[in-house]
């Protein structure tokens, strides 16, 4: 892995790099629409608030030719051998490669996290596409023992159709990946609808890919639509020839979009909103808990799904570490996330810094105290400081998800009762505990312990391996995407019995001789 740390990256060297120009097309089936129908959208730097460049947005008509070059697709990709399929994957792989410092870049441009956090982002990429090049050759099934005799039974995993991804701000390019190279291998297109406020990154993607889709021959195997959730999400959720969608955001669309495909008996992979919390025992190594909080929390300025958003100190330890963290939180370089050094950029637009105030003076409301940060920052740009709140129990605004970098900071004496306010609340992505306890952190890993998707020990709430399955629990919505078996949801299970003697034994012993 290379990674040249930066040279500051300028709008205009990212946008040379990357093919883009002021006004970009939002709609690719493999080649770029050269007029999409729908209106102007306007992206924004959330570091200064100033215009970015424009895409054009795709209309009904387009999101129509769009899903006819997919269909199509899918009748020739799904018979290509997975391993061919995972080649091609390993050459886009590769393309992510060679593109990840302005990729990286303008990650950090247009959605506001720092640039080592942009670059890790296109790093996901990459590794979950070397991940897919493994699996096409590993899509395996079972083989059973029928009960009937000369007789032979299997599962095979086949290809599901086009698979729409639906993607969030926060990840404008990894998440993607994650959905779309699976389902790459597994046989399946992708129709991306990703978040309107970071499209450039979604063309930026889409060029890289169509360049190397092209040199095969192939369109319409990943396709983009830059469009409104009002009316190209809603064609999304609503279109039968899509059997499966994969949906990153808040939790109130989560539920829309899940209705909408149940009633179609399509599929969902959900990945909602997260209340993530780290538990720090008594016995813990307070040095590593400290830069592990300090991340998850202040980190990407709380933008993060996996976001360390509640912190429940064991009693012994509470007054020490908490005043080290309000040191650690005075310290944090905020500013232009290219900039080396920054650690703390801004949030992706003035509505999240609203939402940031108003979480603030709910919780004071409801009986927090303030210790670090608290106020939104005078522009330009979208920031606020990092902030951390003592509560003296859990109160309605911690059982929320803000997308800040807000702490709510709780103390407990006993393990016990901190896994009980940690699992009582609505969401289940991440957690951790810190502990040298062997007890405890089994405690907290046991089937009574944490009741999330994700759940460490000595290490934070965000930042996960592309190898695990990535998802959560309760309103987190259940979906896995990426790693371990994650690949099972692209796919339909077939079980397949051979009969291979003369005679037609019936299961069950049942007779019915004619
Ligand atoms: C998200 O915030 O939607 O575990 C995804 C993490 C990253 C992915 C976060 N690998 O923090």
């Amino acid at each position: 892995m290379t990674t040249t740390m930066p040279t500051t990256w300028t709008k205009d060297a990212i946008f040379e790099a990357l093919g883009l120009t002021d006004m970009n097309s939002g709609v690719s089936d493999g080649a770029f629409f050269p007029h999409p129908g729908g209106p102007e959208l306007v992206s924004e730097i959330p570091a200064t608030g100033e215009r970015l460049a424009s895409v054009q947005q795709g209309d009904d008509a387009d999101y129509d030719a769009m899903m006819a070059t997919a269909t199509k697709a899918f009748e020739t990709w799904r018979m290509m051998p997975a391993p061919l399929r995972g080649e091609i994957v390993r050459q886009l792989g590769d393309a992510f490669r060679q593109h990840k410092e302005p990729l990286g870049a303008l990650i950090s441009l247009e959605m506001g996290k720092i640039y080592s956090e942009g670059l890790g982002e296109v790093q996901e990429m990459i590794d979950i596409c070397d991940f897919a090049v493994g699996l096409s050759r590993q899509l395996y099934g079972l083989s059973m023992h029928s009960e009937r005799p000369g007789h032979r039974m299997y599962e095979q995993w086949h290809p599901l159709g086009p698979v729409a991804v639906i993607s969030a701000f926060n990840f404008p390019m990894a998440v993607w990946a994650w959905n779309a190279m699976l389902a790459a291998v597994c046989g399946d297109v992708t129709v991306w609808k990703p978040s309107s406020k970071v499209p450039l990154c979604a063309v930026a993607v889409q060029k890289i890919t169509d360049e190397i889709m092209a040199r095969h021959a192939l369109k319409g195997i990943f396709t983009l639509i830059v469009g409104r959730g009002k009316d190209v999400g809603e064609r999304i959720n609503n279109d039968p020839r899509i059997p499966l969608i994969s949906f990153t955001g808040s939790g109130r669309m989560g539920r829309h979009v899940g209705e909408c495909a149940a009633k179609r008996f399509g599929r969902t992979i959900l990945e909602l909103g997260g209340n993530n919390a780290i538990i720090v025992m008594d016995d813990a190594n307070l040095d590593l808990a400290l830069r592990a909080i300090a991340f998850g929390a202040a980190g990407t300025a709380g933008q993060r799904c996996t976001t360390t958003r509640r912190l429940f100190l064991q009693k012994g330890i509470a007054k020490q570490l908490l005043e080290r963290l309000v040191k650690a939180y005075g310290t944090l370089p905020m500013g232009d996330p290219l900039e080396p050094g920054t650690l703390i950029g801004p949030l992706i637009d003035a509505g999240a810094v609203k939402d940031f105030e108003a979480a603030v003076a709910r919780a004071v409301d409801e009986g927090g105290t303030v210790l670090a940060g608290g106020k939104a920052v005078a522009g330009p740009g979208h920031f606020v400081q990092p902030t951390i709140i003592h509560c003296p129990k859990q109160l309605a605004i911690t059982c929320e998800e803000t997308f800040a970098p807000i702490l709510y900071v709780m103390e407990f004496d006993q393990l016990d009762e901190a896994i009980e306010v940690h699992n009582a609340v609505p969401q289940g992505l991440s957690s951790a505990i810190f502990t040298t306890n062997l007890l405890s952190a089994e405690r907290f890993l046991g089937p009574n312990g944490s009741d999330c998707g994700i759940a460490n020990v000595n290490i934070g709430t965000s930042g996960a391996e592309i190898g695990g399955a990535f998802g959560g629990e309760k309103e987190t919505g259940g979906g896995r995407e990426s790693g371990s078996d994650a690949w099972k949801a692209y796919m339909r299970r077939q079980t397949c019995t051979i009969n291979h003697s003369t005679s037609l034994p019936l299961a069950q012993g049942v007779k019915f001789d004619i």
